[in-house]
């Protein structure tokens, strides 16, 4: 008897991905996957908003290898809430070949951040989509800040494109790197040189200290799979236009996907539309990686 039921309309991921027709370079990172439990081991949040199907890390590491990535950037995921225990297994399991991005509330300890430092950890995030978590007053996340910017960790922010207007000053104050998860969720049924997506371009352009993950078309697409053309314009741009500071991951295994799991070898074959040459194809899967999270 498993520990917990995923709900009723989850979509698990794909258990028999393509192999991609693309050749990954040497040395890729996958930057942004989960793990989910299994929750008998690793039991999800009271807390959480769902309750996925179990994808742990050795599924995740097959799904690695099988694609042709050598490693792994795995955020925690909010059906863990604050507790990492699943991710930083994952992280210990790995030999070195993943780093994590944790979420901690602010009364955690020292011990516990440089338990989590130890194991791979170098940054938290910090959600504002209110259908994952429940909102919290700005103040909270400084005094989490003011805890982990010693360690020389960087901040992870997730957010729908509606509310950046809103989030803005909060945003554009934070004194670390700042990692901006799936390109600030444009909705990609506007046009991409409109004035939605140019304020998050304006967000790149005017601080230097932003990075984006041109992740997810799964997610974000409307006209669907298996090429998803509506997102690669948005993540063609800020490729082109931000080399040095894009992130590309799996998103594996996909939480609360709608209509569809995605072909994790499909959506690899959708780097050479975004990052059309070899010289922006290392910085987005290597370079870039290795220096925010190896560094
Ligand atoms: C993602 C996107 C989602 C979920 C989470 O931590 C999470 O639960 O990040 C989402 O539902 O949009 O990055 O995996």
């Amino acid at each position: 008897m498993a520990a917990f039921t995923m709900d009723p309309n989850w979509i698990p991921f794909d258990p028999n991905p393509s192999k991609p027709a693309f050749r990954l370079p040497e040395g890729a990172v996958d930057a942004h996957c989960h793990v989910f439990g299994p929750g008998n081991e690793f039991p999800y949040a009271p807390e959480r908003k769902y309750t996925p199907c179990d994808a742990g890390k050795d599924k995740l590491f097959a799904l690695r290898d099988f694609l042709g990535f050598q490693r792994n950037v795995i955020v925690q995921a909010t059906c863990h809430g604050a507790d990492n225990r699943a991710m930083v297994d994952a992280l210990r399991a790995s030999g070195g070949m993943a780093r994590g991005v944790a979420t901690v509330r602010d009364t955690v300890t020292d011990a516990e951040l440089a338990d989590l430092h130890e194991a791979g950890v170098r940054g938290v995030r910090f959600n504002f989509v209110r259908r994952l978590v429940d909102p919290k007053p700005d103040a909270y996340y400084r005094a989490i800040i003011d805890r982990i910017a010693p360690l020389g960790w960087h901040i992870v922010i997730y957010f729908e494109a509606a509310d950046l207007e809103e989030k803005w000053g909060f945003f554009t104050s934070l004194p670390t790197t700042v990692v901006v998860d799936h390109m600030g969720r444009p909705d990609v049924t506007k046009p991409v040189d409109g004035p939605e997506f140019g304020r998050f371009i304006r967000l790149m352009e005017d601080h230097p200290n932003f990075v984006s993950k041109v992740t997810c078309p799964e997610r974000l697409s409307r006209s669907g799979p298996p090429t998803y053309d509506d997102v690669i314009p948005f993540a063609r741009l800020l490729v082109e236009r931000f080399p040095d500071r894009v992130l590309w991951g799996t998103d594996w295994p996909h939480p609360n996907m709608t209509t569809h799991a995605p072909d994790d070898g499909g959506l690899v074959d959708i780097i050479p539309r975004i990052a059309p040459t070899a010289d922006l194809q290392r910085r987005l899967l290597v370079d870039n990686p290795m220096r925010i999270y190896w560094g």
